[in-house]
């Protein structure tokens, strides 16, 4: 692509006076009508390019936009991000990214939406996803695991997501299970995992995140306030979601390649200590049934361990809150 071309030569440059146009032209062998259409090309993006006399350009600023241009800028992954589909305005990132895994979309498509109109959250909910102010995508993930493990790649994903948002801003953020992430009892994320599997293998998993990260109070209506959170709001810091994201996929990648090989135990004495429910009283929803119990483990297929009246009972799925 000829804007991502240049675009590595000006970041290259960026803090020299500048590249001219005939340079660029001569560096990539390209006319410098190119250069000008790729220039063009980049602004409308989002960059900020300065010219000077009309000929000579030096990048200033890049967008924080989720775009392949900047997400592919030095990504350590070999699988997950690879290949990128990326929209202004999507109605659920996982719905495009179900659709594209059964027309048989490769291992580790990210699909990205700076917008969703639909966003799903589990059992039917909605998820706000408002424009740019969080990381709303999908990934493709086909791992040849039986059905029955594919729920640990939920903790996994939440381990990567903590992992990510701990190391990057130092906010104390904790798992939640099953597939949220808090930070001080306060939701900024949550993760949704779609399956498609026959009786004994998995065909692939569609794991869904979504991430508050540069929302402000006001962002959030009545009913979550007080419940949701963004990074912005704990940290009081604006943080380039680029980063977060292409660090979420880098950790994300580790984890799943370790989970495929070794099982969700090689990581759930991880999982436990960043789990926000081990060891306290809970109220558990599982369909029309409410459960009071003491959260005791969680095991190595990611189910909970519930302590109720001195039986331990295996939950594998349902909405846990603290009592
Ligand atoms: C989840 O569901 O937490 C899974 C959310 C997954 C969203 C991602 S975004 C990209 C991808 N494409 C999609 O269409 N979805 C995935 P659940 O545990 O059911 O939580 C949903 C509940 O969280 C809602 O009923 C609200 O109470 C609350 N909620 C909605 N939007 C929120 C937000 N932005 N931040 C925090 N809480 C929210």
């Amino acid at each position: 692509m000829i804007s991502e071309s240049i675009l590595t030569l000006l970041k290259r440059e960026k803090n020299s006076s500048g590249l001219s146009a005939s340079l660029l032209s001569s560096s990539l062998s390209l006319p410098t009508s190119s250069v000008y259409e790729g220039i063009a090309e980049l602004k409308k993006l989002g960059y900020k390019i300065e010219t000077e006399k009309g000929k000579i350009y030096r990048l200033t600023s890049v967008p924080d936009s989720l775009i392949p241009l900047e997400i592919h800028d030095n990504l350590k992954t070999k699988i997950l991000g690879k290949r990128i589909l990326s929209y202004r305005t999507l109605k659920s990132t996982n719905d495009l990214a179900y659709r594209l895994a059964e027309e048989k979309a490769p291992e580790g498509t990210l699909i990205v939406a700076e917008k969703q109109t639909a966003g799903k959250g589990r059992l039917g909910r909605k998820w706000l996803s408002p424009p740019e102010r969080g990381i709303w995508m999908s990934l493709i993930l086909r791992p040849k695991i039986p059905p029955a493990k594919a729920p640990g790649l939920s903790l996994c994903t939440g381990l990567a997501l903590v992992q990510t948002i701990r190391e990057k801003t130092g906010l104390k953020a904790d798992l939640k299970w099953p597939n949220d992430c808090l930070i001080e009892g306060k939701k900024f994320a949550g993760i949704l995992l779609e399956l498609s599997a026959e009786l004994d293998k998995v065909n692939f998993v569609i794991i869904g995140v979504g991430v508050n990260v540069n929302q402000v109070q006001d962002d959030f209506p009545k009913n979550l306030k007080g419940k949701a959170t963004s990074i912005l709001m704990e940290s009081g810091k604006r943080y380039s979601r680029v980063e977060l994201l292409k660090t979420f996929l880098e950790k994300l990648e580790k984890i799943y390649l370790n989970f495929k090989t070794f099982g969700l135990k090689f990581y759930l004495e991880e999982i436990k200590s960043s789990s926000s429910m081990l060891g306290h009283k809970v109220k558990l929803l599982y369909g029309k049934e409410k459960i009071k119990g003491i959260v005791k483990d969680i095991d190595e297929n990611g189910s909970l361990i519930l302590e109720t009246r001195g039986h331990l009972g295996t939950i594998s799925s349902g909405e846990v809150t603290l009592i």
